[in-house]
């Protein structure tokens, strides 16, 4: 009689412990569930302010960050500031819907400001003589992977939008870098 209570016990313990053990693997394939990186590269068209399609960017996560390759032409040559904005909204002439820089992290603009810099600044892109470019830029400061603060990707998307000045990288708001003269809507396919 005492071995078969020993024995019933011990099956409680048993079921009691592979429940625990159950409950934890759900919250485990939970976390898992949630999406995180997509390495496939984004490509969008660049316009211009006439609404022409001028180029074209490729968006790709990396170990350090997003690179974006922008491909585009017909530009005054010279120093040009580029930046993302923060609403993948890009309505020419002069593409005001793509908003302010990209900032989800309150700071102020430019990357020799003390209180700055946007996560959305990037470096200023040199047009040579022909007016095209063919450049890779890397930011550490944003990401692909939706559901996080810094994803370039959440919600509405956000917008790559170069200028035709070039960016001090102090004043704030926008580096006092002139109009916006080509824009493209950063959006995953399909949103
Ligand atoms: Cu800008
Ligand atoms: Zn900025």
């Amino acid at each position: 009689m005492k071995k078969i209570l020993l024995l019933m016990i011990l099956a409680v313990v048993f079921i009691l412990g592979a429940c625990k053990g159950g409950g934890h693997n759900t919250l485990d394939e939970k976390e898992e569930a949630v999406p995180t990186s997509s390495k496939s590269p984004i490509n969008i068209p660049l316009i211009n302010r006439k609404g022409e399609k001028t180029g074209e960017a490729e968006l790709v996560e990396t170990d350090k960050g997003v690179a974006i390759r922008v491909m585009a032409q017909g530009l005054e040559p010279g120093k040009k500031a580029i930046h993302i904005h923060e609403t993948g909204k890009c309505v020419p002439p002069d593409f005001k819907s793509a908003g302010a820089h990209f900032n989800p992290f309150n700071k102020e603009h430019g990357f020799h400001n003390p209180k700055g810099y946007h996560a959305g600044d990037l470096v200023n892109i040199e047009v040579p003589v022909n007016g095209k470019v063919d450049v890779v830029l890397k930011s550490a400061d944003v990401t692909l992977k939706t559901g996080q603060p810094n994803s370039i990707l959440d919600g509405d998307g956000s917008a790559l939008v170069i200028h035709e000045k070039a960016d001090d990288y102090k004043t704030d708001p926008a580096g006092n870098a002139g109009n916006r003269i080509i824009c493209g809507e950063i959006v995953r396919e399909g949103n």
